[in-house]
């Protein structure tokens, strides 16, 4: 939380900690002697001057008088800019985020690549590993009753696709459009693929990219993308679904080109809306309490899609929101994203 906040208007008002910090020593201060109660009441004067005077004067005081006060200009924090919660801290399900590890070497956490297929061109944005807490809390509204918050942990950095794959990449891997909406052109998503269509497409890029390591991601890393990193929004990208994604209120009833609605934090589009995107994972109950690197049960009679769909109401759309569907079935309102391990 910043030390002092600005209302946005040029006013300056003054924290809890700020207030705690003065009281603490106009307090000692009172406790001292006849010579240092002199202090106390500086303090009390710079408390007062501090409502009212620009930081840097203040701040040219407070040093004057060795009061030792650190005060600068921060901007105001959102609600999404909560630091990482630390082991212990007693926070609501739901109001948590997740956390890199610390010690971790330093990984390049949103860096991005592009790789090339057959000429077509695709950006990959780096994921750092980390912690955080997978599902919806208890009050969100529309949630339902498979999206029981639990802990996750991701023990390794893995990239996804910026963007869902585009009919124009999926051409240039595979040589046919299978797209219900061909007609949205080239930058739009690839859909009425299956799940296992879908395979068969990693399986040729991987031997078309050099290195390969393309993959689907897992339930588990999609969601910590759509949250960046782990924040409580209600979409990919924020509390408002018309900013992010396409739903049934704005899209016409049709997909539309990727990268159009604005990205969430770590530079995703369209995780919220256009497609349903396939993960890897059979759809089934979480699992209880911490969750490591989990990949979904080992069978299951649907792969889990995320993230909802043009047709959808925009309760589809919520980050934590799931659904399964046999990996046979194809329509037009599945697609995929990319995943890949170096
Ligand atoms: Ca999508
Ligand atoms: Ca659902």
């Amino acid at each position: 939380m910043g030390v002092v906040t600005s209302s946005g208007r040029g006013q300056i008002g003054i924290s809890r900690e700020i207030r705690k910090k003065l009281n603490i020593v106009a307090g000692r201060a009172w406790s001292m002697t006849e010579e240092v109660k002199g202090m106390a009441a500086l303090a009390g004067v710079l408390m007062f001057l501090a409502l009212f005077l620009p930081v840097s004067v203040f701040n040219a005081l407070a040093s004057q008088a060795e009061v030792g006060l650190d005060l600068e200009w921060r901007p105001i924090e959102g609600p999404d800019e909560k630091p990482a919660p630390k082991p212990g801290d007693n926070e609501k399900p739901g109001e948590q985020r997740g956390s890199e590890p610390e010690g971790r070497p330093a990984g390049r956490p949103g860096e991005v690549k592009t790789f090339t297929a057959n000429g077509v061109s695709f950006k990959m944005i780096r994921m750092p590993a980390g912690e955080f807490p997978m599902g919806s809390s208890s009050g969100e509204p529309g949630r339902e009753n498979d999206e029981i918050q639990h802990r996750v942990r991701i023990t390794k950095d893995y990239w996804l696709g910026e963007t869902e794959v585009t009919q124009e990449l999926w051409k240039a891997v595979m040589g046919s459009n299978p797209s219900h909406f061909s007609k949205c052109g080239e930058d739009c998503p690839a859909e009425n693929v299956s799940w296992h269509d879908c395979v068969e497409f990693i399986n040729k890029i991987n031997g078309i990219v050099s290195g390969g390591g393309f993959r689907l991601p897992t339930e588990a890393e999609w969601e910590y993308a759509c949250r960046s990193k782990g924040r409580s929004e209600r979409y990919c990208g924020g509390n408002d679904p018309e900013a992010n994604g396409w739903f049934e209120k704005n899209s016409g009833g049709k997909t539309h080109p990727v990268k159009r609605k604005k990205p969430n934090a770590m530079g995703f589009y369209d995780m919220s809306g256009n497609v349903w995107e396939w993960c890897s994972d059979w759809y089934g109950e979480y699992p209880e309490g911490l969750a490591i690197d989990p990949k979904g049960p080992d069978a299951g009679g649907g792969k889990v899609n995320r993230g909802g769909a043009y047709h959808n109401g925009a309760g589809f759309l919520r980050a934590a929101n799931r659904d399964g569907d046999n990996p046979s079935v194809r329509s037009d309102r599945i697609g995929l994203r990319l995943a890949r391990t170096d």
